[in-house]
């Protein structure tokens, strides 16, 4: 079995440094918050598998391509021709101010179904990642989630969930109706402080502390919450708690800096660090993605995990 399974939806991605409507230039690339964890979690030398739907059209190939180059397993990803790959368009509309456009209602990776998934639960993972982008592609993917989660929470695995809250998929009240059923089954919840109160929707919408209080109830073992360049805390059950800054670095691209935590935080857990440790990595693998271009292309191989700490114009030679 492989350390960590995940899958969802992976889109072809042009990154533009200007408005399309003026015909700026675009490079091409791919995008999907699963697959940033997968990367990630590959570059760190952890085994991680891929399982999501793709078309039979250039964007697929491009993704597979990628993810294989990339280490991540693709055994049980799939191709569905009759349906595309989903696209997405970032332009850098100001200095830092990037504006995203999606084509993904009936792609490839919204058709998923639990039985989709069957072969990948049942070759098994030390660990399932989920995210709340997955539950939001439509009523199969939904179901993929919540039948992953009752599965690996019933096999002992570990279950995370990043709430990952797309407000053009679906509203927040939705949302927060559809992440309650799994929260028994999961055992690390990480959310950015402005999505706590999705999270806890159906719990009422409360102050962090109380909406912490309310999910560790609901069965959640650890709470991680992101906040941004203020870096990142933590809580559990048994009570411990954590906080620790962001590291100083300057910022490039802020997209991907949220998948890039988690693939950090997720890292810790295989190598059994304890949680200020795994915190700390995972603000790690979040500078790292606030500081270089890109979703996931500049995330460190382990070898790498401490060049952040190098005096600002150092030259490695
Ligand atoms: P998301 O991308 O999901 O909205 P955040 O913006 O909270 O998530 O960022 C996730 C993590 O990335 C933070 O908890 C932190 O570790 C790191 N990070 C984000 N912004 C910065 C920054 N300006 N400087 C350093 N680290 C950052
Ligand atoms: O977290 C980065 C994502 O925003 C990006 O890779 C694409 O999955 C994506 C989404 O839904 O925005």
């Amino acid at each position: 079995p492989v350390d960590v399974l995940t899958f969802g939806e992976t889109m072809l991605a042009a990154q533009l440094p200007g408005p399309l409507s003026v015909g700026a230039p675009a490079r091409t690339t791919i995008a999907g918050a699963e697959s940033n964890v997968a990367i990630g979690l590959a570059r760190l030398g952890h085994r991680a598998a891929w399982a999501g739907l793709v078309g039979d059209d250039e964007p697929g190939r491009l993704i597979l391509r990628t993810l294989r180059g990339e280490g991540v397993d693709t055994t049980h990803a799939g191709i569905r021709p009759e349906a595309h790959t989903g696209g997405m368009l970032r332009e850098r509309r100001v200095a830092d101010l990037v504006r995203v456009h999606y084509w993904r209602r009936h792609s490839a990776a919204s058709l998923l179904t639990s039985a989709d998934l069957a072969p990948a639960l049942a070759a098994g993972a030390r660990a399932l990642h989920l995210t709340g982008i997955t539950c939001a592609l439509g009523p199969g993917p939904l179901e993929a989630v919540r039948e992953a989660a009752a599965h690996a929470h019933a096999h002992g695995r570990t279950v995370v969930l990043d709430v990952n809250h797309r407000g053009h998929l679906w509203p927040a009240a939705e949302a927060g109706r559809a992440l309650l059923p799994l929260l028994p089954h999961v055992t690390v919840l990480i959310a950015s402080d402005d999505e706590l109160p999705v999270a806890t929707h159906a719990l009422a919408d409360r102050p962090e502390e109380e909406a912490v209080d309310a999910l560790l109830e609901a069965g959640v073992r650890e709470v991680v919450v992101k906040r941004g360049g203020e870096g990142a805390a933590f809580r559990d059950r048994d009570g411990s708690r954590y906080a620790l800054p962001a590291l100083r670095v300057p910022v490039r691209d802020t997209v991907g800096a949220g998948d890039a935590f988690c693939a950090g935080y997720l890292s810790g857990l295989l190598d059994g660090l304890p949680p200020d440790e795994r915190l700390a990595r995972a603000n790690t693998l979040g500078a790292f993605a606030v500081a270089s271009d890109g979703d996931w292309e500049g995330l460190p191989r382990r070898d790498e995990l401490s060049l952040l700490a190098a005096a600002p114009g150092t030259a490695i030679r």
